[in-house]
């Protein structure tokens, strides 16, 4: 193979072909620039456009892992297409704008969850593209950590990149590349100091927040999580929101681990990710009475709340005496409650009567997750009907696709909140259904994801957990910016 060019040599056949253009430019992320790079130009000179190609793979260090490769469209796609053929790498497109007929994929090509895409990119400022094309493949079950891009502005896209889990690999940095212009005479001392100076005043370019694609037409729309905290007539209630607000957290763990130990430690490493932790009590073997004061040191120091997934389904009267007494005492430490309503009214004003006076909130089971169950039409209905009778005690639902509920969005003051979260959709042996992060939030209009074995078997749940805070939060934003 020919040995790879200098940055230098491609530094000046960029300004020889006018990929480099001095004056006053308006940038996508919304600043004015005294340099603009524009290199859609480089499929016009195609041996420039392979050697670019190499050395920018050549860019990406030995050590760095990964299976496929995406290019960030449009401009990056020849130079990821080059990259693909001349390595014999397998390539992904994403597109920009889902088709709603067909199969309707935001990525093309052929993957497995779990394979690692390195993107490509020609330009980063704020790192926003790059973003915009890591959240679908991400969504997907693929694994993001890495992108190369040939242009860095050094206006905060490094860092940007880095704070949502992505390293980033360069060719050369703009300070760079006006430095050799001027040192071969190409533009002059004034233009170089115009240039250093800007990106001095530029140091940090906001990203913009990822909006994902979306086959659906967005069906929700309504009130940001501040103003709903205001409506919420229930103390719980209004904390649950404050507290995803704070932590800009929509983020439930279920904990359904096998001892109060291990359940412990993992609400140690996964509080700072979470708005909600949720607990089965009754699988813990070594449950003793002390868990409830642990676990609340615990929500306190990294502020989530404890919803206790007890699924009440008795009468008024026996469902007093199970939230309050027995050997789990769940009134005492459980923020949150939930029950079904298949016995009718009843078991609201029952868990009420004890759960209301120390100011703790209840979920009723509009939907489940699972198959064939039956909680749909009009029972999902009576449950509406049932929070709207209670919203000082009921906070809001556990759901699976609010969304598509008759009248929806219903009541703001209410919170959905919905299990059967993982990153790739699929289910389990027994019934489990899954989606992902982005369509439960933004296209089935829940507030709340819920993620048990997604987090809690992964290899290193802090990490992971950070992950889908970060999808579901992505969501939230996107799905706010599109109702404005
Ligand atoms: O319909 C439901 C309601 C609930 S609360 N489907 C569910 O899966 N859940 C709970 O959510 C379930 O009991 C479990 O604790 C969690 C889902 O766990 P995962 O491991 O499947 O994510």
């Amino acid at each position: 193979m020919a040995s790879l060019p200098s940055t230098e040599s491609l530094i000046l056949q960029l300004h020889d072909i006018s990929a480099v253009k001095f004056g006053n430019f308006k940038l996508k992320s919304g600043i004015s620039s005294p340099i603009y790079i524009d290199l859609r130009l480089i499929v016009s000179y195609p041996t420039l456009l392979s050697q670019i190609s190499q050395t920018l793979i050549a860019t990406v260090p030995c050590s760095t892992r990964y299976d496929l490769i995406c290019g960030v469209p449009y401009t990056a796609l020849p130079i990821a297409t080059c990259i693909s053929t001349s390595n014999d790498l397998p390539m992904l497109m994403r597109r920009k704008e889902v088709k709603d007929y067909g199969t309707a994929k935001a990525i093309e090509g052929v993957f497995k969850p779990d394979q690692v895409c390195l993107i490509i990119e020609d330009l980063v400022t704020s790192g926003g593209s790059v973003l915009e094309t890591a959240a679908p493949l991400r969504a997907a079950g693929l694994k993001v950590e890495d992108a190369v891009v040939l242009i860095d502005r050094e206006q905060g896209g490094r860092e940007n990149l880095e704070e949502n889990g992505i390293r980033l690999h360069s060719l050369f940095r703009l300070s760079e590349m006006v430095r050799v212009l001027k040192e071969k005479g190409k533009v002059g001392e004034e233009t170089e100091l115009i240039v250093l100076k800007f990106l001095e005043e530029n140091r940090k370019v906001a990203a913009p927040p990822v909006v994902p694609n979306s086959v659906e037409k967005v069906k929700v729309r309504g009130l940001a999580l501040e103003e709903r905290a205001k409506v919420s007539k229930n103390p719980t209630g209004k904390r649950l929101f404050e507290v995803m607000v704070q932590k800009q957290s929509n983020l439930c763990v279920a904990a359904d681990v096998a001892t109060a130990k291990e359940l412990l430690d993992i609400a140690e490493k996964v509080g700072p990710e979470i708005c909600l932790l949720k607990t089965h009590v009754d699988i813990l073997p070594d449950f003793t009475p002390d868990f409830g004061s642990k676990l609340r040191s615990i929500a306190d120091k990294h502020n989530f709340l404890i919803f206790e997934d007890r699924k009440f389904a008795d009468i008024g009267n026996t469902v007093t005496m199970q939230y309050e007494g027995g050997i789990f005492r769940i009134l005492d430490w459980a923020d949150i409650v939930n029950c079904h309503i298949i016995s009718g009214p009843g078991i609201v004003d029952g868990l009420k009567l004890k759960g209301l006076p120390l100011g703790r909130g209840l979920l009723l089971l509009a939907e489940m997750s699972s198959a064939g169950n039956f909680a749909k039409g009009d029972y999902t209905a009576a449950a509406v009907k049932i929070a709207e009778e209670h919203s000082d005690f009921v906070i809001g639902f556990i759901s699976v696709n609010p969304a598509s509920w008759p009248g929806a969005p219903v009541n703001p003051a209410f919170i959905q909140a919905t299990p059967g979260v993982k990153m790739v959709t699929g289910g389990d042996a027994l019934g489990q259904q899954y989606n992902t992060p982005n369509s439960v939030i933004y296209d089935r209009g829940s507030d709340i994801i819920i993620v048990g074995r997604g987090i809690i078997k992964a290899a290193n749940p802090a990490e992971v957990a950070h992950e889908y805070r970060r999808q579901g939060w992505d969501a939230y934003l996107a799905k706010c910016s599109n109702s404005s």
